[in-house]
């Protein structure tokens, strides 16, 4: 057995760790998996309440929305980092890996993004639409990516926008009439990647055999990675903790 090690790429520290290689389920082949963990002071990162009532039309069911920036998964234990996108980020060398023909979508619902976080493949599309009875503008801050900043009203809640979308870290995406309205697109040249939920945990399957160096990014608290080595059809259950 190998050990790990984990690198810190933000000023945020972790430890962590797991390695326990168990052959793959059918179907399966070459998984890293594992949660991404919280380990902090809960009070400091209660969800804020964003009051969305200064514009009438936002209000769906409720007129409050909860910040997204930190979404701490109470439920779990230990606890858990919901919208942290962990990737394959060095180990797959020249590889060229098919590019996703699904098509990926953002709706504006309630003066929110959803989902918050969109992670895709160079060359994926990505549709945005528009739900909402008002008018939001959606403007791309990328590095790499076109820039985007257009708005959209309410007629093209049905067919919407396509944007091709090129393999970049972690962008922000905001709506200029509503500040408190933002997401992220992370884009990547191949398809090793998750974004976690509710349960804080990832997948990443189908690698070939190798070594790697997994990243996982959040936004408000940066980047941990972590090294796992996978071969022979195998699961390697990789825990990585975010310490603020
Ligand atoms: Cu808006």
């Amino acid at each position: 057995m190998k050990l790990s090690m984990i690198t810190l790429a933000a000023a945020f520290a972790i430890n962590t760790i797991t390695f326990t290689p168990t052959p793959c389920q059918a179907g399966d082949k070459n998984v890293i998996t594992g949660k991404i963990i919280f380990k902090g002071d809960l009070a400091k990162y209660k969800r804020t309440k964003i009051n969305t009532s200064k514009d009438p039309n936002c209000k769906k069911s409720k007129k409050t929305i909860g910040s997204e920036k930190v979404i701490i998964n109470k439920k779990t234990d230990p606890l858990t980092l919901r919208n942290v996108v962990v990737s394959i980020k060095s180990g797959l060398g020249d590889k060229v890996f098919p590019v996703s023909k699904e098509e990926l979508k953002v709706t504006q619902f309630g003066c929110q993004y959803k989902p918050h976080i969109i992670a895709g493949q160079s060359g994926q599309t990505l549709r945005i639409l528009n739900g909402d009875n008002t008018n939001h503008n959606i403007h791309f801050l990328p590095k790499v990516n076109d820039e985007h900043n257009f708005t959209q009203p309410k007629k093209d809640m049905v067919k919407g926008k396509t944007i091709v979308l090129k393999a970049e870290d972690p962008f922000k995406v905001k709506c200029d009439v509503h500040p408190w309205m933002n997401c992220y697109i992370a884009v990547f040249e191949h398809p090793f990647f998750d974004v976690t939920g509710k349960d804080g945990t990832f997948k990443l399957a189908g690698m070939p055999d190798g070594s790697y160096t997994i990243q996982a990014w959040h936004e408000s608290f940066g980047t941990v990675t972590a090294e796992a080595e996978i071969s022979g059809n195998t699961i390697v259950t990789k825990d990585m903790t975010f310490e603020p």
